[in-house]
């Protein structure tokens, strides 16, 4: 819009056209004030009834709430309005109007439960705590990119419609393409491999990734956003320390570049990026440690897959973020490497955060004979991944990398109970619109 000012920058003496929302309308008899809201806050627009002609009186008193209005004006010095200044209006042209019925109140006086508000997300985020979630969201990206940039990775983007799975048969979603059978991809972890035999060596992806979870939990989406990164000529201990720098570059670009934010979410005091290094726990120092809780009816025994509250337990233990390592490789997926000196343990690792899992990875399988072997044990046919298996017979070298959960990681940096609250538009259970 041509001539537009943010309501933000408007200076007192200047003549400016302010467009927004109506945020509030308050008549208190010989003057009406209308709160004109747009993405840099708001502005108070004043009716001195007596001095003004009655249809500019009646274009800005009989809006309804939520409206979206033009208000062409004087800003003025006002000690008593909200943000010091007002605008005297020349015109105020109603642009769209709202209906009086509005399904959530974006002032926030009345509180809207979860559900009301994923049905209403344009209404939601005219809320400033809805809207700060998804501008820290938005720099938890950026930030990333960027450090995954500064350690030499490109980005990629793979296909999401794909022949096989990878992480596990039943949590696939099947679609018909073309008469045959085909998949949404559950991770980009075959093709981001493929990559890093290619020339560009080391690669990261940001995506959705499709899962059908049963379960309908306050962490698990169906469709989720994976930051992943892979690159050749690395062992799964360097991948831990560009996934710890990936997530402490998260936390950083909040606590400098989003303290507006955090103090609307009411963020301010506690926010704090984690300090020193993760400390890294085998599996086995792991397990004996959730042991040593004495919290769990049930003491794990080595080979079990640590419970939601086994990994709570362990979470209050150490108190921050903290990696497990060397976990048995029966529990880890096929394209993981073993120990060179014990097949019997893993490269792969976790990134956990005291509430619940963040990340995935691990040193890769790149040798192809033990690739191969390795489909065969855990019940899967190599031929249906020829397309992937192929190419560890013409150069594949050693590498390793990860996939970091975006939704977990934004949950965890702002403590939000719901991972829905971190997406725009959650698919789940029952949820496929909007
Ligand atoms: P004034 O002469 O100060 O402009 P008024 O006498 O024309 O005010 P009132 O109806 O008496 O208007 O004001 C109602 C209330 O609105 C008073 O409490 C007054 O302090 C407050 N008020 C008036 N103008 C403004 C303004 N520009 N911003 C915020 N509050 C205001
Ligand atoms: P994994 O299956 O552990 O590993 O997924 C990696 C991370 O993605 C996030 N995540 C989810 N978030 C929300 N809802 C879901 N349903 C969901 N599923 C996964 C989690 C999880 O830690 N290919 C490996 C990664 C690798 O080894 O590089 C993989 O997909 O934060």
């Amino acid at each position: 819009m041509e001539n537009r000012t943010y309501t933000a920058d408007a200076e007192p003496g200047e003549r400016v056209t302010v467009a927004g929302w109506v945020h509030e309308l308050r008549d208190l008899g010989g003057i009406a004030f209308l709160i004109l809201r747009d993405k840099t806050g708001k502005i108070q627009v004043k009716f001195a009834k007596d001095e003004m002609d009655d249809d500019l009186v009646e274009a800005g008193t009989s809006v309804s709430r939520e409206s979206v209005v033009t208000v062409v004006g004087t800003v003025e010095e006002e000690p008593r309005a909200p943000t010091g200044v007002e605008v005297v209006p020349e015109s105020v042209e109603v642009v769209a109007p709202a209906d009086p019925e509005l399904p959530l109140d974006p002032s926030g006086k009345v509180d809207a439960e979860l559900p009301t508000r994923l049905d209403n997300r344009t209404l939601d985020l005219r809320r400033d705590e809805a809207k700060a979630i998804f501008e820290i969201r938005a720099e938890i990206l950026r930030a990333v990119r960027e450090y995954f940039r500064e350690v030499g990775a490109t980005e990629i983007n793979t296909p999401k419609i794909v022949a096989t799975g990878t992480e596990g048969g039943t949590e696939l979603f099947p679609i018909t393409y073309f008469g045959e059978e085909a998949f949404m991809n559950q991770s980009p972890q075959l093709f981001k491999q493929l990559m890093v035999g290619s020339g560009l060596e080391r690669v990261f992806e940001i995506g959705p990734i499709f899962r059908a979870e049963e379960h309908n939990t306050p962490r698990h989406l169906n469709e989720a956003t994976s930051i992943d990164f892979e690159s050749a000529f690395i062992d799964h201990r360097e991948a831990m320390d560009v996934c710890e720098g990936a997530v402490r570059a998260a936390y950083e670009a909040v606590d400098e570049n989003c303290r507006e934010q955090l103090e609307l979410l009411g963020l301010a005091d506690e926010f704090e990026a984690p300090e020193g290094a993760f400390p890294r726990l085998s599996y086995g120092e792991a397990i004996e440690r959730v042991n040593a809780t004495g919290e769990l009816d049930e003491q794990l025994v080595w080979g079990d897959d640590l419970s939601t509250e086994a990994e709570k337990a362990l979470g209050r233990d150490v108190g921050g973020h903290y990696f497990v390592t060397d976990w048995p490789s029966e529990i880890k997926p096929f394209y993981i490497k073993d120990h060179d000196d014990d097949e019997a343990l893993s490269t792969g690792f976790d990134l956990m955060h005291p509430r619940m899992e963040l990340v995935s990875g691990g040193q890769r399988e790149h040798r192809y004979d033990e690739l191969v072997a390795g489909f065969e044990q855990q019940g899967l046919d190599p031929d249906a991944f020829e397309y992937y298996t192929k190419m560890f017979r013409y150069g594949m070298p050693p590498h390793a990398g990860f996939g970091l959960g975006a939704e977990r990681l934004l949950m965890t940096v702002l403590g939000l109970e719901n991972i829905r609250e971190a997406v725009l538009f959650p698919r789940d259970r029952q949820r496929l619109s909007p």
